[in-house]
């Protein structure tokens, strides 16, 4: 119980490594600390332009999809969801999107983020997460 506990910690901080080096960002900047949680005193709603959408495969912690938002003020990391879920919802987004994104503002020693409740773009909308900020595709080891 313990060992296997303690190898899955080491398989998510070896993929969270991976990933910061092959992003040229650390797991922390990208705001992925462990026990990232939704926090409704910090939601608001910015609007800007998608600098960049990350794409991750797989089921790790860095898995999903992400956008670099650019409003007026700052480029801020945008943590959307698992991306079959994303897709699922009907909205693809590129670079170049204007996006309005309502979430929860996380921030911890070197990195901030927003995990994203609902994201509109057009005419167009959707919902990752319920009005307490619980995600909507469930809960994922
Ligand atoms: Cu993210």
């Amino acid at each position: 119980m313990r060992s296997s506990a303690r190898s899955r910690l080491q398989g998510t901080v070896l993929a969270l490594t991976l990933f910061g080096l092959g992003a040229g960002m650390s797991a922390a900047q990208m705001g992925h600390e462990s026990g990232m949680q939704y926090d409704l005193k910090t939601e608001m709603t910015l609007t800007g332009t998608v600098e960049d959408v990350m794409d991750v495969p797989g089921t790790g912690a860095m898995s999903g999809m992400h956008l670099s938002l650019k409003t007026k003020a700052m480029t801020i990391h945008v943590h959307l969801g698992p991306t079959a879920f994303v897709r699922k919802l009907g909205i693809a987004f590129a670079k170049g999107d204007q996006v309005t994104v309502t979430g929860s503002r996380i921030k911890g020693e070197g990195f901030e983020a927003i995990l994203a409740r609902t994201v509109t773009k057009g005419d167009s909308a959707i919902t990752l997460r319920d009005k307490n900020g619980m995600p909507r595709w469930g809960m994922r080891p």
